[in-house]
């Protein structure tokens, strides 16, 4: 830190990006307009005119820089995870590492390391919706005092594919079709399952991309993965492997299928707008980060090859140790001069992480620096506000496209002698950076290796390792995506795969998508026991995780005119207690009057929300609100359709009554009617005589902390 601070910069801690960015910032009050070059402009309504009704005259400078930056306004999107939304926050270790690695940010438990962290989709391009089916990138960038360290990961542990050679492949395939540019941002046409069909090491992943993970709930309930396996190195050189996790303190949950469609309708900004006014109302997303740490001499004892990204190590082989955590506490200023230009690299380490010969992380390692050179437009992207590191910066690199550091000095080279030898290299000790001494010898091949060709085993873990309903979406998914499949031989290969993964999983397949399933005594791959495995791992479940927080979370509270003030403002004010949101859902906008005289803001009503951008939805009592509810098809569909998706529904006193008039008085009881005053019933929960009690709101409260109960049998009668 002594060193740091000799040049005359600021500690490093939580606020140090903060500051550094706050050279950069520009607010826009109190000024006058100018050109770039300063020159105040006293008009920028009309052009410069030969005349009033004349020709616009050339020497309109103003005019002329006004329309040639807009011109040039546009960057190139990402080619992949072009749509994505940043938050800057801190990571703060739970206790020294050192045992692991030398990572200076990994050692103190007091200090705050600023990040920036940008969630993406991978396939649509800026513009397309959030809540397609598809993986999320999960980026994140620490400002250490090392220099930066990016984790690019993503939101499902394991890749489509072995080696980055086939990435274009893959990304040609997925994309929209040539032809036509359709469909957008979906993998669901016939290129992409073309080339999966012929590619049986994407099983796994296609497992898991049809799985609920794929359609995240919000960006804070989902998890992280690192991917690839990485290396610690400790201070003494010696190296352990280890996977990277980012486990969410929110949980892990999904929207369900026809939500994730229509939110895509009505708001295609629901993941990005749901991380913005989180972090705006002070629900702070929150990760753990977690490491599986692998000793050198075990490289080799599992069933998979630690190098190949199509595999996990499941964690109930080898734990995940939660080692810190990360706040996402600020929401970026400008949208474009940081979400945009953010720059992530896998080979952005810090001494105490080394990579391994995992060949599909070799290829990032080369993509990501290269892209970014068309992408920012050079050599000099690193000296963008939101790339620079916290600490200095010295090289011999200079010049090129948008260069903004001015080299004093004769040197640019080293070794030099007119420059005292500055900058000089830095030792061991001094945190210079040591590749981690790997002996490798081999012949030059392009082949496989033996060890990476068991494509199947994982993604029957994954399969067997899912709950009833977990495996249900999982079919129905493919129905959906295979469905939109023209080309029926593409469909039949693909049942082939699904076949050597699990028979039962192909004839459940086949049985909505118009071809048939090898069969049960089709010949299936035998697989060879190498190692170690398991054949279930409940951590791949999310049905299986922790779901005991409500926080995140959205309630719609249905009321018109004639409510029952106490019971909203109880089940409300417990609600916020515990970290959700809740919003008043009327006909109109406006304000209602209770019965007992209070006036309430309405916040959204029926035109502009809908249940689908709720996690729950509560009604209160209130004779004239409930009649006037009961009257309005709108109030009736929100309550028919957030039961159909699952969601927990609650309703106090005369409130009971708007379940019992829409289609679903069939939980509301469990069992034959019953007197009985608190009922909770496969996430419905009602409580027939109100007055607000705390048993009602605690029931609310645990059913929206479980998210959805798949257990409803009769949401299928639900016209919703
Ligand atoms: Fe990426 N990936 N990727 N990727 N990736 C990019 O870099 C690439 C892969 C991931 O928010 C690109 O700056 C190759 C795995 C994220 O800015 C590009 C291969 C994982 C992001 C690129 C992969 C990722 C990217 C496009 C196969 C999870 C967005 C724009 C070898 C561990 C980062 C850019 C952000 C972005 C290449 C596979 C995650 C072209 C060649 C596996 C989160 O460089």
């Amino acid at each position: 830190m002594d060193e740091l601070h000799k040049n005359g910069r600021d500690p490093i801690d939580e606020e140090s990006k903060n500051r550094d960015l706050d050279t950069f910032r520009e607010d826009a009050e109190g000024t006058y307009l100018t050109t770039n070059q300063g020159l105040r402009i006293n008009h920028t309504d009309d052009s410069l005119k030969a005349g009033e009704r004349g020709p616009t005259l050339m020497e309109d400078f103003h005019f002329r820089e006004k329309m040639t930056h807009f011109d040039h306004e546009r960057i190139p999107e990402r080619v992949v995870h072009a749509r994505g939304a940043g938050a800057h926050g801190y990571f703060q270790v739970y206790e020294s590492m050192a045992k692991v690695t030398r990572a200076k940010f990994l050692q103190d438990p007091s200090v705050k390391t600023p990040v920036f962290v940008r969630f993406s989709t991978v396939v649509g391009s800026r513009g397309s919706a959030d809540t397609v089916r598809d993986a999320r990138g999960f980026a994140t960038k620490f400002y250490t005092e090392e220099g930066n360290f990016d984790l690019v990961g993503n939101n499902i542990p394991v890749f489509f594919i072995q080696d980055a050679i086939k990435f274009p492949d893959l990304v040609h395939a997925i994309k929209p079709e040539p032809h036509h540019e359709m469909p957008q941002a979906s993998a669901a046409h016939d290129t992409f399952w073309d080339f999966i069909s012929l590619m049986p090491e994407s099983m796994h992943m296609i497992m898991w991309v049809l799985s609920d993970r794929a359609i995240p709930r919000s960006f804070s309930m989902m998890e992280g993965f690192g991917v690839h396996t990485f290396r610690f190195v400790n201070e003494a050189g010696k190296a352990r492997f280890v996977k990277f996790h980012w486990k969410p303190l929110n949980g892990v949950h999904s929207l369900v299928w026809d939500e994730a469609q229509k939110l895509a309708g009505k708001d295609p900004d629901w993941l990005r707008r749901d991380l913005w006014e989180s972090i705006e109302m002070g629900n702070y997303p929150e990760f753990e980060l977690g490491v599986q740490i692998v000793e050198e001499e075990d490289e080799l004892v599992f069933d998979f090859d630690l190098l190949d990204a199509t595999k996990i190590i499941p964690e109930e082989l080898v734990p995940v140790q939660r080692i810190g955590k990360m706040v996402l506490n600020r929401n970026p200023d400008n949208f474009f001069a940081e979400t945009e230009q953010v720059a992530f690299h896998p080979g952005h380490v810090v001494p105490g992480i080394d990579f391994t010969n995992d060949p599909l992380l070799q290829g990032r390692l080369f993509s990501y620096l290269d892209t970014q050179l068309i992408r920012l437009g050079g050599p000099n992207f690193a000296e963008i506000p939101i790339n620079r590191p916290v600490v200095q910066v010295h090289n011999n690199q200079r010049d090129g496209y948008m260069r903004q550091t001015i080299n004093r000095g004769r040197t640019s080279y080293f070794p030099n002698s007119l420059g005292g030898g500055c900058p000089m290299m830095a030792p061991h000790e001094m945190g210079g950076y040591v590749h981690y001494a790997e002996r490798v010898d081999g012949h030059k091949i392009r082949t496989r290796s033996e060890s990476f060709k068991d494509h199947f085993s994982q993604a029957t873990l994954f399969w067997k390792s899912l709950t009833p309903p977990e495996q249900e979406h999982l079919v129905q998914a493919a129905h959906f995506e295979l469905g939109k499949v023209e080309t029926k031989a593409i469909r039949q290969r693909m049942l082939e795969l699904f076949h050597q993964v699990d028979p039962d999983l192909a004839i459940q397949v086949a049985a909505g998508i118009g071809v048939p399933a090898p069969g049960k005594d089709a010949p299936v791959m035998k697989r060879h026991k190498k190692g170690i495995s398991v054949d279930r791992s409940p951590a791949l479940s999310m049905e299986q995780g922790p779901a005991d927080s409500i926080a995140g979370r959205r309630v719609a509270i249905l009321a018109a005119d004639g409510f029952n003030h106490a019971e909203v403002m109880a089940v409300r004010s417990a609600l916020h207690e515990a970290g959700a949101q809740t919003e008043i859902v009327s006909k109109f906008l406006g304000s209602l009057q209770s019965e007992s005289g209070e006036a309430i803001e309405v916040d959204k009503n029926f035109i502009i929300t809908a249940s689908i951008m709720y996690d729950a939805i509560f009604v209160p009592g209130g004779d004239e609100s409930v009649a006037l509810l009961k009257k309005q098809g709108d109030a009736l569909h929100f309550v028919n359709e957030a039961f159909k998706h699952c969601k927990p529904v609650g309703a106090m006193s005369e409130g009971v009554a708007l379940l019992m008039e829409a289609n679903i008085e069939g939980v509301i009881f469990a069992g034959p009617q019953t007197e009985e005053e608190l009922v909770s019933n496969k996430g419905v929960v009602t409580s027939r005589n109100g007055t607000g009690s705390p048993q009602f709101v605690q029931s609310f409260i645990d059913a929206i902390a479980a998210h959805r109960h798949w257990d409803r049998e009769t949401k299928e009668r639900v016209p919703a």
